[in-house]
């Protein structure tokens, strides 16, 4: 197999990450298998088809039920709103295709286990996009943990903070509405940081949060949202709704390993654009990343020489860091977009290699019983095992 054919559900922006992805991998992967970008799909067919020229797929379709089902496609990618990821997601692993779904995998614990049990039945591929993962800097992190080069692990300290909603006026999107997002701050940021601990501490044990809504009732939208809904701007004489998901989530975790965590998702941090961003301690040292900084890995460790301690600044994208090669000479810097390069290259790696991609659905159901988890602690403010819900 050189070639895979892939129908893309959804295009806006995941839809433009997981393009541009597919378009830069022949070029800086080549020696992989390509990924055709044969069909683009959504329900507006005017402007679907203006992304399907902007972003260079060959055709658009707008039935995603007729798209999975076509013998000429064999990897679905789904980054529609996560309402839909599950209806999709099934119908694609009982058509025999290879699944790409953005996260949070899916509304809820249980939709996220049937997505999987789908998947692993018709066994095909399947990916679910915690994209962080793969900057080199985090790559990095993932060595010298694994190395055991910070020692024995005490500490994760993560948090995603974004101010996209701090003003009462910015309006009532899909993001903000629990039937179609499934939750808020929590399940759009936290995920990704839940990810990133499991992905370098291990499995959560048990888990106790709070959260809040700050702002309970917001214009509803009266504009088209733009390639996002990010930059969206209210309308103060529009009718109003209610905010239906957490506009803030924070919690602490104890890690099946003995480590402590402390996690916090907001999207009301004035200042704050995109900061996620994580300090792990350990008994021989420490490691800080913050992904707006995304080449950069901080890193001390007990055993240097006395008049040297101190935290040091690593460029992640020379020689010995993960992807460096594909890109360009040291440290010239890579950005937002090529975690997304990477993440897709692991799956056309898997692919080749006849094995699952890492990250998968295992880690999306796994991500979303944390979720839940801190969801149970606060509706009834207690202490959660993850066990409890599994
Ligand atoms: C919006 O909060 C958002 O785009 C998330 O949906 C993404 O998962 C995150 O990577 C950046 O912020």
């Amino acid at each position: 197999m050189s070639t895979i054919r892939v129908g893309m559900i959804g295009y806006k922006f995941m839809g433009k990450a997981h393009s541009n992805a597919y378009r830069a991998l022949p070029m800086f992967f080549p020696k992989v298998i390509r990924p055709q970008m044969a069909v683009i799909c959504g329900r507006d067919a005017a402007g679907l088809e203006l992304a399907r020229e902007q972003f260079g797929w060959e055709s658009a379709e707008t039935d995603w039920r007729k798209l999975v089902t076509r013998d000429d496609i064999d990897l679905i990618d789904i980054n529609a709103p996560s309402d839909a990821h599950k209806e999709i997601a099934i119908a694609a692993a009982e058509a025999g295709k290879h699944i790409f779904c953005e996260k949070p995998l899916a509304l809820n614990l249980a939709d996220s286990i049937e997505m999987l049990n789908a998947a692993e039945k018709a066994g095909v591929k399947h990916m679910v996009g915690f994209n962080y993962r793969f900057a080199p800097a985090v790559q990095l992190a993932k060595k010298l943990v694994a190395d055991g080069r910070i020692g024995e692990i005490y500490h994760f300290r993560g948090f995603f903070l974004q101010d996209w909603i701090v003003d009462p006026q910015f309006p009532l999107v899909w993001r903000l509405q629990k039937e179609i997002a499934g939750s808020g701050s929590h399940g759009d940021l936290g995920a990704h940081v839940i990810d990133m601990a499991r992905f370098l501490v291990g499995e959560f044990q048990e888990v106790i949060g709070m959260s809040e809504t700050f702002v309970k009732e917001r214009p509803l939208p009266t504009a088209t949202l733009g390639l996002s809904g990010l930059s969206a701007k209210g309308d103060t004489d529009a009718p109003r709704g209610q905010v239906t998901v957490d506009d803030a989530t924070l919690f602490l975790a104890r890690f099946a390993n003995g480590a402590l965590g402390s996690i916090e998702a907001t999207r009301f941090a004035p200042g704050h654009r995109c900061t996620n961003s994580f300090e792990i301690n350990g008994s021989k040292g420490s490691i800080k990343f913050d992904f707006e900084r995304v080449n950069e890995l901080e890193v001390y460790f007990t055993d240097d020489a006395a008049d040297v301690q101190g935290f040091r600044r690593v460029i992640a994208t020379d020689a010995p860091h993960a992807y460096s090669e594909a890109w360009w000479p040291a440290g010239h810097t890579i950005g937002y977009e090529h975690t997304f390069t990477h993440e897709m290259h692991e799956f056309m790696l898997a692919l080749a290699e006849d094995r699952q991609p890492v990250p998968n659905f295992v880690d999306g159901v796994e991500c979303q019983a944390v979720l839940e988890a801190v969801d149970k602690s606060i509706a009834e403010r207690r202490w959660v095992a993850i066990s409890e819900l599994r």
